[in-house]
């Protein structure tokens, strides 16, 4: 079966996390994504947090898979000459170097375009063009910290808190194939190609919208109900870190189940719907509170809302958190285990659906990665290990039209 993307070609010249991510999802969906990496060396993940000595580590192997590998000097004039070919013959440039790196090797938007005008040149930067800070060099925890995630994350006694989801950088790398996927869509029509940026700071927060909501409502009104500072504790001018409260018009919380004691993921995210109280009354037991009118709406609820957490902790004391779902689930409760990454590895269900990928690598042999959580009904996502460093780099060449003479000149002189 032909692939939705295939036909379209993507010099991919991105490393670390944010751009990969990218690129790695195009690939999956059918397009040839060639990864430009530096000779000798390669994307610094190859190299970082390896769990087995000169192999390619999972960091690299889990966000380059399908691609193919290229490595060439493009700040030599062999290697400019090479990137130059390759742009006239591509449809996508994708890039997350720090601000500027692609303009000095020579490759602004403006000669990219005069190049291909059909050309797609898409890049993650820490901040948006323009922007005060955009000189910046950004990671994942920079990012998060300036888009307003590690601000609201945490608990209220307890400094801003990083999540441990890649909200700057696969998050972003999300963002940029939505907007590369819109400007082919567009060069369909005009058949010319543009310029797609996107900021980890901008895409942290366009996660973070709800918190720009409640910001405007504590303006106004001065206190947020959800909140567990309301309504025993107190509010600044500002949105404060919630804690596990949930963020939208249910209560919940994050509660102990059997175990916890020893077990650090022994718990359950419970949710309070509105109109689901009688039934959670019912699941624990607590019949006599469905028509009390201390308890029978949200807002009686609201003050004593950790009390009543309290005594749902008192009934999940003898079941584990899997015990308790299985109950839960049959009183329509939204509620989930705390699943750990081990459990999510082994998870039937996920492997079932290939979520959870084993992949296979020429050197370390079979690991795991996530794959696609996008599904298809007519497009079935083959994950492939990720390509060695320079792997393809003489096919690639060769389709370029060099000989053989030449391409070993090319790694001779290490512009290859
Ligand atoms: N051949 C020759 N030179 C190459 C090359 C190649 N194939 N690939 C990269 N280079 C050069 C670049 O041209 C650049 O050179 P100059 O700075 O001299 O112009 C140099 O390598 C370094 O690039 P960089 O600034 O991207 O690398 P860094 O390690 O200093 O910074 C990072 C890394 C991630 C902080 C920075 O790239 C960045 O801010 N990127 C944008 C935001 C982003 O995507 N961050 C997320 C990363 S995931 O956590």
């Amino acid at each position: 079966m032909s692939k939705p993307l295939e036909g379209i070609k993507i010099i991919d010249f991105t490393h670390v996390q944010a751009g990969p991510a990218c690129t790695q999802m195009l690939a999956w969906f059918g397009a040839d994504v060639i990864k430009v990496e530096r000779p000798g060396a390669g994307d610094v993940t190859r190299s970082q947090l390896r769990d087995i000595p000169g192999v390619d580590a999972l960091y690299f192997t889990m966000l380059n898979s399908n691609k193919r590998s290229l490595t060439l000097d493009t700040k030599m004039a062999e290697g400019k000459e090479i990137l130059t070919k390759l742009i006239k013959e591509s449809d996508v440039l994708v890039e997350n170097f720090g601000p500027g790196a692609l303009d000095r090797m020579g490759f602004t938007w403006e000669h990219i375009r005069e190049l291909n005008p059909g050309m797609i040149v898409a890049s993650v930067k820490g901040f948006s063009d323009g922007h005060h800070y955009e000189d910046l060099k950004v990671y994942e925890n920079v990012a998060q910290c300036a888009g307003g995630a590690a601000s609201t994350t945490g608990f209220d006694d307890g400094p801003p808190t990083v999540s441990a989801a890649a909200l700057g950088d696969s998050n972003t790398g999300m963002h940029l194939a939505i907007g590369i996927l819109t400007a082919l869509r567009s060069r369909d029509v005009t058949g010319r190609g543009q310029k797609v940026a996107v900021s980890m700071q901008d895409s942290v927060l366009n996660l973070c919208r709800v918190k720009l909501r409640d910001q405007q409502r504590l303006d106004r009104v001065g206190y947020l109900e959800e909140y567990p500072q309301y309504p025993h504790g107190s509010f600044s001018d500002v949105v404060p870190r919630g804690g596990n409260a949930g963020g939208g018009g249910q209560p919940g919380w994050v509660l102990k189940c059997k175990g916890w004691e020893t077990d650090p993921n022994a718990y359950i995210y419970f949710t309070i719907q509105g109109h689901a109280w009688a039934p959670i009354c019912r699941a624990i037991g607590k019949e006599e509170w469905i028509d009390d009118p201390a308890y029978m709406t949200a807002q009686a609820r609201q003050d004593k809302i950790f009390d009543i957490f309290g005594t749902i902790e008192e009934w999940l004391k003898d079941k584990t958190k899997f015990e308790a779902v299985d109950v839960l689930r049959k009183f329509d409760i939204p509620c989930s285990p705390v699943l750990s990454m081990k459990e999510l590895a082994n998870d039937p269900s996920l492997r079932a659906s290939g979520t959870i990928a084993e992949v296979d690598h020429k050197e370390r042999g079979k690991y795991l990665t996530v794959g696609s959580p996008i599904k298809f009904s007519d497009l079935k996502v083959e994950i492939k290990g990720s390509p060695l460093l320079g792997e393809h780099t003489d096919e690639i060449l060769e389709s370029l039209g060099y000989s053989q003479n030449q391409i070993a000149a090319l790694h001779e002189q290490r512009v290859v």
